[in-house]
């Protein structure tokens, strides 16, 4: 019987939503309960030259023209494209934090006249399709409670608030919403962990029965 193909399965949601963590307790369930091997991957992957770059320019010890700090985030993404697509294809699992949606509503966020979500969103185009799309829905007030923001240059009222108005733009779009899975995330870390495994289930089989390429 041929191998079946791994499946890319991506976090989305703001800052605090709860990303990191359960996309730590996904590859470690899927690891012990499925039957395939599982790589784990965040954006932006900081250890490349592209990471680095952005790194300092999220720590603030660099400055980046607009167009061109986004350029860049979708270039760390593209550097991985490949061993994506190959994982994928040898039968194992990539699972996410964070993906080109981050990509396109931090830029646009920023309200940069000629960097709007359309604008932002070509240079993914034809980056590896996610099968599902867990996307961590958290209100501010929850958020908040999760603790302070921290350093980085995003980090701060005004931009998150936009942020999430543009998430909320992405998740209703007709090229988006097939393959998104809006997710409680204010629940206790536990009860959002089992929602987690029962959307990643429905998609696994929905890819495994062939109604999805
Ligand atoms: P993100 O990666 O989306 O920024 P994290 O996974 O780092 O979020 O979580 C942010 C903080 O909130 C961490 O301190 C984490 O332990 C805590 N946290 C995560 N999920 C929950 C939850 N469901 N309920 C309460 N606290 C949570
Ligand atoms: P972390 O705190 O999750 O490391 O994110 N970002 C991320 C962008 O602006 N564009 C992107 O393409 C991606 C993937 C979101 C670091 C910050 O980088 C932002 C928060
Ligand atoms: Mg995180």
């Amino acid at each position: 019987m041929a191998t079946k193909r791994g499946k890319l399965i991506v976090f989305e949601g703001l800052d605090r939503s709860g990303k990191s963590t359960q996309c730590a307790r996904l590859v470690e369930y899927l690891r012990q309960n499925g039957s395939t091997d599982v790589k784990h991957l965040r954006f932006p992957d900081r250890t490349t030259p592209i990471g680095q770059m952005i790194n300092n320019y999220l720590a603030g010890s660099s400055q980046q023209e607009d167009h061109v700090i986004h350029l860049l985030f979708s270039a760390n993404r593209w550097e991985l494209a490949q061993t994506i697509e190959s994982a994928i294809a040898g039968g194992t699992t990539v699972v996410v934090d964070r993906y080109y949606y981050s990509g396109c509503v931090y830029s646009a966020a920023k309200q940069n006249p000629s960097l709007d979500l359309a604008w932002c969103r070509h240079p993914e185009i034809g980056l590896p399709r996610p099968d599902i799309c867990l996307f961590l829905d958290i209100n501010a007030e929850d958020a908040a409670n999760r603790g302070g923001y921290g350093n980085e240059r995003y980090e701060k009222q005004d931009m998150q608030d936009r942020v999430r108005g543009l998430f909320g733009e992405m998740r209703i779009h007709e090229d988006e919403k097939d393959d998104i899975v809006v997710i409680d995330a204010g629940k206790d870390i536990e009860t959002v962990e089992k929602c987690v495994q029962e959307a990643v289930r429905v998609a696994i089989e929905r890819v495994d029965s062939g109604d999805r390429p």
